[in-house]
């Protein structure tokens, strides 16, 4: 209660001298009355009397808990109350887990796991037979990879901005790209690289979102044939391959994407131009040696070897003139895919090399697309390379020699605009919205440098908890970045949190970057895979949907063949001519029932089971889990989902809604029976548990009519306030509307029921009623509630 409006921080600044202490040690600053007293009044918006008393309270829980008045203002940074929203949303890879993490910024508060290369079972990816469609695109040599190691998301982008549409991921250890749709944060697609063996530069998008680029890592024959390491250096390959997307589709198209063919120089980190470098792009490499290891043949290991010489190769691509050749039919056919031989990329002035420091790692575009930021982990330097040089220089046709495969080498000096030493292993850097202004991370030194890459000098240094791998600044790969936050993404937490075993969280922390020093806000811990890249974006840009259209098939984005409607549910059995038999189920789920609610099958029966969810309200998410088939599928509103498996032992599989949907969840059931062949029910009558009477259904009756007028004077509270200015009250309305429509088919078969005497269909009718008042009423009371506590005006 005594927090603190992020607002109301603005209100001041702490002088420089509060900041200087180093991060991580016990900073023993006094609070300052007049700070403190500042803070809290400002945050409480309170008089003198609520200050004090405020104040005393505050300063209490910071003696308690030992924070420091950095801290609480740390805090304030951060923490969202009840209710907000963030400011950023963040897409992290997941690593080795195959999935996607969101995460809000500054709150730091996760979102989400979308899957992406593995199973994810809330969210029945994997599970329905239309994820596992998305899943089967990732075979790789016809094999089911049920993980990916995935490292670095992108956003799709219009003119160099990020557009909020797409999500691209890669996976390192199958080269494979998926595509996730911003719309409802689902995996749509996955393509597998035709010729690559490994993969790691990518996913990186051009400015248009034309391509998603991929760059190979550890070289291999692009064939799928065994080819002896002897023959390294004529017969493994890395290339770059450039992903044509379909913007008005949503997808990539393999049959119009292609790769740029590239010595075996484990190629690495990738970025594209932009604007004037936009249709060229640039790629790491790191063991351009080729050197192939073997301890266990006596020879050196791989990092050995590796790291020998003092530069590697910085790939640079005309990838416009690549699309050119490959459209004029200059590409072979490998494994499928389109391929642009080495040497027809060096004749033909697409593929240039320039000499970078020591196994660099990350190339960085600035957005003004005028200069490449490249870091060599073993060198304490990160070099500025200029645009307009390397173009000067392929211009002039200025080279210092040709690589043993004929390609054209730019020296260093032709092309570098800046070398400068920023501290020990810099890897990946981050643009500022201040021009000029980059961080770059510094794995070795476990630190973050400021600098100014125009000027060529170090601004200021924080300490992170430990070796940082990449870092993320706020829609810091478009081509204005906002600045504003900096996530160190830390490889190592050791002793940050409290310890869970031998296996450790990521740690990523949270970095005020917008006053002139770096502040150190928050530390997050990331209990999924080892995260490499993240990416930022505005909260705003992103417009996800709340349901789908009704019967949807989210993985196609079409309506689904097996869309149901309320009153078409269905179950039939058809066996073909060999005795093969197929029990398929057209269903529906609703608040809180699933249609049907008794499946019958005989054993060796293929069951297809398709449900579609027909709610319409905001969230009201109906699972279905069912004993021994692993069936597990999340369907949101408006979605149609279905499941297929063997029913091949005989018995009783009771089925259930996963979700706690409403207050009769726990009834949300039901049984598929898998009966013996030639089974024949003996005609037996189901025994009632209960049996009722007219007494019965007359209480019921009353119970309802009481219930009625509670609902119609939450009714006439809503109708008599502007609720029409409240979408989220329009949506509960719409749906208490709903719901008393189908109180309304109850009552009248509870009535016709009882007209025939019929008391016990007449009183589980009426329950059936009652059932969808209480609905209504719980949402009408939700959208009283709203009402009240956002200010409604009467109208009437
Ligand atoms: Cu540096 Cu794969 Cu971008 Cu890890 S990578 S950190
Ligand atoms: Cu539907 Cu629980």
């Amino acid at each position: 209660m005594i927090f603190i409006k992020a607002r109301a921080v603005h209100a001041f600044k702490i002088s420089p001298e509060t900041n200087t202490d180093k991060q991580g040690e016990p900073h023993q600053m006094k609070p300052t009355k007049t700070l403190l007293s500042l803070l809290v009044s400002a945050a409480l918006g309170v008089g003198a009397m609520g200050s004090a008393l405020a104040q005393g309270q505050l300063e209490k829980v910071m003696k308690e808990r030992g924070l420091t008045e950095k801290d609480v203002l740390a805090a304030a940074k951060t923490y969202t109350p009840t209710g907000g929203r963030d400011e950023y949303l963040a897409f992290s890879s997941g690593g080795q887990s195959g999935q996607v993490i969101v995460y809000g910024i500054p709150s730091m508060r996760i979102l989400k796991y979308i899957g992406v290369f593995t199973p994810e079972p809330w969210q029945g990816y994997g599970f329905d037979d239309e994820s596992k469609a998305v899943l089967a695109q990732g075979k790789v040599r016809g094999k089911d990879i049920l993980y990916g190691d995935t490292h670095h998301p992108a956003f799709s982008e219009t003119a160099g901005e990020y557009n909020g549409k797409y999500l691209f991921i890669n996976d390192k250890a199958n080269p494979r790209v998926a595509v996730i749709d911003l719309h409802d944060f689902e995996t749509k697609q996955i393509v597998v690289n035709p010729v690559f063996k490994s993969q790691h530069g990518g996913a990186f998008v051009t400015e248009n979102t034309e391509y998603v680029i991929t760059a190979a890592q550890y070289a291999g024959p692009f064939e799928n044939d065994f080819v002896p390491l002897e023959e390294f250096n004529d017969k493994y390959r890395g290339g770059v391959t450039y992903w044509k997307f379909n913007n008005e589709t949503g997808r990539i198209e393999p049959e119009n994407s292609f790769t740029v063919e590239a010595p075996p120089y484990s190629q690495d980190l990738s970025d594209a131009g932009k604007g004037p470098s936009h249709g060229w792009s640039f790629t790491n490499s790191f063991c351009s040696e080729r050197y192939v290891g073997g301890i266990e043949r006596g020879r050196p290991p791989f990092e050995a070897g590796c790291s020998a010489k003092d530069t590697d190769f910085l790939h640079v691509i005309n990838w416009k003139k690549a699309e050119e050749l490959f459209k004029a039919g200059k590409t072979k056919k490998i494994n499928g895919g389109n391929v642009l031989p080495m040497d027809v990329a060096a004749k033909e002035g697409v593929l240039f090399l320039i000499p970078e420091v020591k196994s660099p790692h990350g190339v960085d575009v600035s957005p003004d697309g005028k200069y490449m930021i490249v870091s060599g982990k073993l060198d304490t330097h990160a070099t500025v390379y200029s645009f307009d040089k390397i173009q000067s220089a392929i211009k002039g046709g200025k080279f210092e020699g040709k690589d043993p495969y004929g390609i054209p080498i730019i020296s260093l000096k032709d092309s570098i605009h800046k070398q400068v030493e920023l501290g020990l292993g810099p890897l990946h850097t981050q643009y500022d919205s201040k021009e000029c202004v980059v961080y770059t991370s510094l794995y070795v030194d476990s630190m973050v440098a400021k600098w100014d890459y125009c000027q060529g000098k170090v601004l200021d240094k924080v300490s992170i908890h430990y070796n940082i791998g990449h870092l993320v600044s706020m829609e810091g790969d478009s081509v204005s970045p906002d600045g504003k936050y900096l996530v160190a993404l830390n490889k190592l937490a050791i002793d940050r949190f409290n310890p869970v075993g031998p296996l450790h969280p990521q740690n990523h922390q949270l970095i005020d970057i917008s006053g002139e020093k770096m502040e150190l806000l928050y530390d997050m811990p990331l209990p999924l895979g080892e995260p490499h890249y993240v990416v930022a974006i505005k909260a705003d840009k992103l417009k996800p949907a709340v349901r789908y259209k009704s019967g949807w098939d989210s993985r196609s984005d079409k309506v689904s063949p097996y869309k149901t409607r309320a009153g078409r549910e269905k179950t039939e059995r058809s066996c073909d001519a060999a005795g093969n038999c197929t029990t398929e189920v057209w269903g529906t789920v609703i608040r809180s029932h699933i249609t049907p609610e008794i499946i019958e099958a005989q054993v060796g029966d293929t069951v297809k089971i398709h449900l579609t969810n027909l709610e319409r309200a905001e969230d009201e998410v109906h699972g279905f889990a069912m004993y021994a088939q692993n069936v597990q599928l999340s369907i949101e509103p408006g979605k149609t989902a279905s499941t297929t498996f063997v029913a091949d032992q005989e018995g009783v599989f009771p089925y259930y809604c996963t979700e706690f949907c409403s207050a009769l969840h726990l009834e949300m059931q039901g049984y598929l029976l898998v009966q013996p062949k030639g089974y024949e029910a003996k005609g037996a009558s189901m025994k009632e548990g209960e049996a009722y009477t007219k007494a019965d259904y007359d209480k019921q009756v009353k119970t309802n009519v009481e219930t009625q007028a509670v609902i119609d004077q939450v009714v006439a509270y809503i109708t008599s306030h502007n609720y029409q200015d409240f979408p989220t009250v329009v949506a509960l309305v719409e749906d208490a509307t709903d719901q008393l429509g189908f109180a309304k088919g109850a009552k009248d078969k509870s009535e016709a029921a009882a007209a025939t005497e019929d008391w016990q269909n007449a009183m589980l009718w009426a329950n059936q009623w009652w059932q969808y008042q209480v609905k209504a009423a719980d949402l009408g009371l939700r959208a009283k509630t709203f009402l009240e506590q956002n200010g409604a005006k009467k109208v009437k």
